[in-house]
């Protein structure tokens, strides 16, 4: 989509993927709006950057009310724990309940719809992960309530998934299409996006390229990067991808949010012949689980824990030091992680001191195995560096 881009315009828009804050964004959108030719080329994204800074500015805006009453808002949950994902569904879907069962958050259980009209944090441990968890409250599935339906909106675009309640004893795949509905309108995906191309930026190691590409090179992807002052990242391509793809991939504002089904209240023949249903409709594209907050004795925490790693696409790593044992507490990573990022991710003194690693793992012939800083990493390792 951004045909032909003058230099200046390409070297604005990493101030944008920079950004912290909406007015950081907002200001650099601006700049870099000044800096993009008027021509048909370049009409479709400029009415994109227009949109982004119209929503920016609502969000602002909304900040700035919440600030005038003094309080920090409710709907602003501190990150905690090494994963962060919102519980959401309809109003009376069961995601108190589901929270009450899976952490020691105690938020009100009603058969009244939105008796929950706040956001409620709990922590579910898994294996040594903390994953924090969010019920939202319902308003965000009705624009109706204005401000409550954005600021919801912002605790899901800020975690790194989504556990979604849906109701088995009413339709839920029609609860299911209605959501997917409302996330979608807000630039929110629930299934990997179809782009073909994702860019991941790093601190360091340059710019790998992995998949196939058309019609262009490795160093080709490296130069486009290079002129949009990206010098580091991991680019991962599905399919075939040419340098025209990847480059619009730089400017692809939706966010993926990995989603797990929770199937609520599948209790009597009819739920779960709903349950059933909704399986088959939904096929491979995202995991189901089915449970009872309220009959089941035992909610299958392990699987729950499991699939959340899966879905997200994250591995634990332990780390040890000479002669002592494995930490208790996994590091979680990206999958795809080498020992560099995890020493990286320690401190930096270690990634630039890096000589090498002894790394344990299931998946070698013998442990531990000597690697060298690209040696990549898989779920359950156990790294020690040298420096
Ligand atoms: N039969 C049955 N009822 C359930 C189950 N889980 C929750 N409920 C009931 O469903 C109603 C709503 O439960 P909540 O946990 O408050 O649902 P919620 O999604 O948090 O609701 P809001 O916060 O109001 O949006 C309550 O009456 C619960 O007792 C379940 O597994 N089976
Ligand atoms: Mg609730």
């Amino acid at each position: 989509m951004p045909a032909n881009l003058p230099v200046e315009a390409k070297a604005k828009w990493i101030k944008v993927m920079n950004a912290r804050t909406p007015e950081e964004k907002l200001e650099a959108l601006r700049d870099f709006l000044s800096s993009v030719p008027r021509h048909k080329g370049t009409e479709k994204l400029i009415s994109r950057v227009r949109r982004q800074m119209a929503l920016l500015r609502r969000e602002i805006e909304e900040r700035k009310r919440i600030k005038k009453v003094g309080r920090r808002s409710p709907f602003i949950i501190p990150r905690e724990g090494d994963l962060q994902l919102c519980i959401i569904g309809m109003p009376n879907s069961g995601k108190s309940s589901i929270l009450r069962r899976l952490t020691n958050a105690k938020p009100k259980v009603s058969s009244l719809p939105f008796s929950t009209t706040l956001p409620v944090p709990g922590m579910f441990l898994y294996e040594g992960v903390l994953i924090q968890l969010i019920e939202v409250p319902s308003f965000f599935l009705f624009p109706s309530k204005g401000a409550l339906s954005s600021q919801s909106l912002a605790l899901i675009r800020n975690s790194d998934g989504l556990l979604m309640v849906l109701d088995a004893q009413k339709d839920p795949i029609s609860q299911f299409k209605s959501i997917v509905h409302v996330l979608d309108a807000s630039h929110i995906n629930i299934s990997k996006p179809q782009a073909l191309v994702e860019i991941k930026r790093t601190r360091g190691g340059g710019i790998r390229v992995f998949g196939k590409l058309n019609g262009c090179t490795a160093d080709d992807v490296a130069q486009l990067l290079r002129s949009y002052r990206i010098y580091n990242a991991i680019v991962r391509i599905r399919g075939t991808a040419s340098i025209d793809d990847i480059e619009s991939s730089l400017f692809e504002s939706r966010v993926y949010k990995p989603t797990i089904l929770l199937v609520n209240k599948v209790e009597d023949e009819r739920s779960r012949q709903n349950a059933t249903v909704l399986k088959s409709f939904i096929g491979e594209g995202l995991p189901v689980l089915m449970l009872s907050a309220e009959k089941d004795e035992h909610i299958d925490t392990k699987k729950l824990g499991e699939l959340i790693l899966r879905t997200l696409n994250v591995i634990r790593v332990y780390t040890k030091e000479p002669n002592s044992p494995p930490s208790q507490r996994p590091l979680i990573l990206p999958k795809g992680s080498r020992v560099i990022d995890v020493a990286q991710r320690i401190h930096s003194f270690l990634a630039e001191n890096f000589k090498y690693a002894k790394v344990w793992s299931k998946r070698l012939p013998y442990s531990p195995q000597k690697v060298g800083a690209d040696f990549i990493l898989g779920d359950g390792d156990v790294v020690e560096i040298r420096v």
